[in-house]
This record gives C-alpha cells, sequence and structure tokens, in this order.
C-alpha cells in the first residue's frame, strides 16, 4: 500500500531522474573529483524540495565546476569566467519565479570575479551559490588561485606564492550576508542538506563547498578532509556574528553547517518591490504584442 512517505520519496526520485543526462557521450570530470558529488546531493536537494526542472535555472561559471553545464539535464547557462553572479541576478531580475543557483570556483570568485561577488552579497540577491573551492585553478592544469596555501607548489609556481591567500568565509562574512553555510564534497548527505536549507533562504545563500580535486590538490584529498572536518557544536548561534566568525575561520577543523543566518534582511526584490507597479518585467518583452495599429502606419 502507499503511504504519503512513500508516495513523497516516489516524488522525489522522478525529480531526480529527470534531471539526470541521458546522454553519455560526453567528457567527464577525472575520477575521484568532487564535483561529481556536489552535483549528485545538488539533484538531491532540489528532488527533496519538490523543485522541478521548469522551475530552476543553472548559472555556471568557466571551469571544472562550470563543466556541470554538460552533465545535467536542465535548464542552463554558461557564462564568461568570473561572471557568473550578474549573469544569475540577472536571470532572477527577469523572472522572480524561477529558483535560480550559481555555481563558480575559486578562482573565477576571488580573482576574476571578487567584484561582482561583493556586490551579489551586498544587494542580498535571492540566487542559491555553490562556492567549489577546490582551492585552484583546477581546468586550466592546476595554477594556484587566490585561495592556494602561501607558498604551496603548484603548476607554474613550483614554489608557490608568497603571498597570504583569501579566506572566502573571512571575506564573505566581512560583506554583510543574509546566509552562509560550509560543507565539504566528502559528505554528501551534509551537502544536501545545507544545499535544501539554501534553496528555502529568500536572499543570497552562500554556500562554501570545501571539494577535492584529487588531480591538481595533492595536499588536501576526501581522506584528509574526513580527518579535519567537524559539525558545528550545538551551543553555535548562527545569528552571532561573533559566533559565526569564531567556527567559520577555523581551518583546522573545518566547521560543517550553518555558520551564519540573518532571517531578518531584505533580499533585492523586497528593495524595489514598489517599482512592481510601475515597470515591466523583462518577460514581458517575450509576451505576444498586438503590434498591428503601429505596422498599419507604414
Ligand atoms: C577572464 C578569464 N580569465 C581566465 C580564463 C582562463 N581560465 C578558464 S578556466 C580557469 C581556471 C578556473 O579555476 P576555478 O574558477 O577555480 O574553477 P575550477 O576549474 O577549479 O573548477 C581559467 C584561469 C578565462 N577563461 N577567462
Ligand atoms: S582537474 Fe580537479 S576539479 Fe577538474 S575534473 Fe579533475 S579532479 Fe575535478
Ligand atoms: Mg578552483
Amino acid at each position: 500500500m502507499t503511504t504519503p512517505k512513500l508516495q513523497a520519496l516516489v516524488d522525489a526520485q522522478k525529480i531526480y531522474n529527470d534531471y539526470t543526462l541521458r546522454d553519455d557521450n560526453i567528457n567527464w570530470w577525472c575520477g575521484g573529483c568532487g564535483n561529481y558529488p556536489i552535483q549528485n546531493a545538488l539533484k538531491r536537494a532540489l528532488a527533496l524540495q519538490g523543485l522541478e526542472r521548469r522551475d530552476v535555472m543553472f548559472c555556471f561559471d568557466v571551469g571544472c565546476n562550470g563543466n556541470g553545464a554538460d552533465k545535467i539535464e536542465a535548464n542552463t547557462i554558461h557564462g564568461l569566467h568570473g561572471r557568473v553572479l550578474p549573469l544569475a541576478a540577472g536571470v532572477k531580475i527577469a523572472n522572480h519565479k524561477m529558483q535560480v543557483i550559481a555555481e563558480a570556483g575559486d578562482g573565477a570568485t576571488f580573482s576574476e570575479g571578487i567584484s561582482h561577488l561583493a556586490h551579489a552579497v551586498r544587494n542580498d540577491y535571492p540566487v542559491l551559490f555553490l562556492l567549489h573551492d577546490n582551492q585552484n585553478y583546477a581546468l586550466t592544469t592546476g595554477q594556484p588561485s587566490a585561495l592556494t596555501p602561501k607558498c604551496q607548489s603548484m603548476n607554474c609556481a613550483p614554489e608557490g606564492l608568497e603571498v597570504e591567500p583569501f579566506h572566502p568565509l573571512e571575506v564573505v562574512l566581512g560583506l554583510k550576508p543574509s546566509f552562509v553555510a560550509q560543507t565539504c564534497s566528502a559528505d554528501i548527505d551534509h551537502m544536501t542538506e545545507t544545499i535544501q536549507a539554501g534553496l528555502k533562504h529568500k536572499g543570497f545563500a552562500f554556500i562554501n563547498v570545501l571539494q577535492a580535486c584529487p588531480t591538481y590538490n595533492k595536499f588536501i584529498t576526501h581522506e584528509w578532509y574526513l580527518e579535519h572536518i567537524q559539525r558545528l557544536p550545538e551551543e553555535h548561534d548562527p545569528t552571532n556574528m561573533e559566533s559565526a566568525r569564531k567556527y567559520g575561520f577555523s581551518s583546522d577543523p573545518f566547521y560543517l553547517g550553518q555558520i551564519y543566518l540573518n532571517p531578518d534582511r531584505k533580499n533585492f526584490l523586497e528593495t524595489v518591490a514598489h517599482r512592481d507597479e510601475n515597470s515591466p518585467r523583462l518577460i514581458d518583452e517575450v509576451a505576444h504584442q498586438d503590434i498591428s495599429k503601429l505596422l498599419a502606419k507604414f
């Protein structure tokens, strides 16, 4: 006999399957790449939230992470390196009903795209953002990014870089965000829960996904992560910035969970709600309009 719980699982499985690519004739990521479990967790989270393909737009940056655009059956846009956030914000502003997901690497986000990140957080665009934090420029064969540890030997920089890396959460927490969470590609259940929380958030949900890249990041593997990640303790209050900084800035262990949450912040669309009556949404531009009177003049 079908129970409501069983039916919910059957429905979720159907949504998950709809996102699953039927064409195997594509180039995949390297064996053991953290991008596989990240994409799987994303599909699981969407399925559990009942978000079907027609309701979701995926915006991909350039990089190994961005090649996820070819590996999912969905509405996708593949933008320029570092520019995915303005693209995603534009999609949301054009069609408020769409659930918009943006994905980018650490190279794109903390070098080419750092100004876009700052303004996405500042404006609190209603977008779920997944940072694929593999601490290197992977697609271009493993150069140091702004998140690679100081003096870490990498391609093109055998002795590493003498400069301090950014700490992604230190940067984002300094920008007065509304939602910051951290998860890891070694823990698919935790990624799924975290992405579900991000999908429910009404503003800009920043999720740092600590991602293994076994081909170019030999210094932090899935095995290393399993020994150095820890769930946030019960005592942590995500609405307390001091506690968010304490746990968010730790690199050993890396704390997983909801680092910071400001449920009271107005998102971008709420700040411009007064304009709704006056200005057309971009979606109106593709609606059918009667232009026969205009044509009759010629
Ligand atoms: C403006 C610009 N700069 C550089 C490149 C070259 N490029 C393409 S992918 C890439 C590395 C991507 O690294 P990251 O963003 O961390 O993504 P990952 O491949 O690690 O997932 C670089 C440097 C580019 N395409 N455009
Ligand atoms: S180079 Fe790294 S990030 Fe890119 S596909 Fe291979 S393992 Fe994944
Ligand atoms: Mg990277």
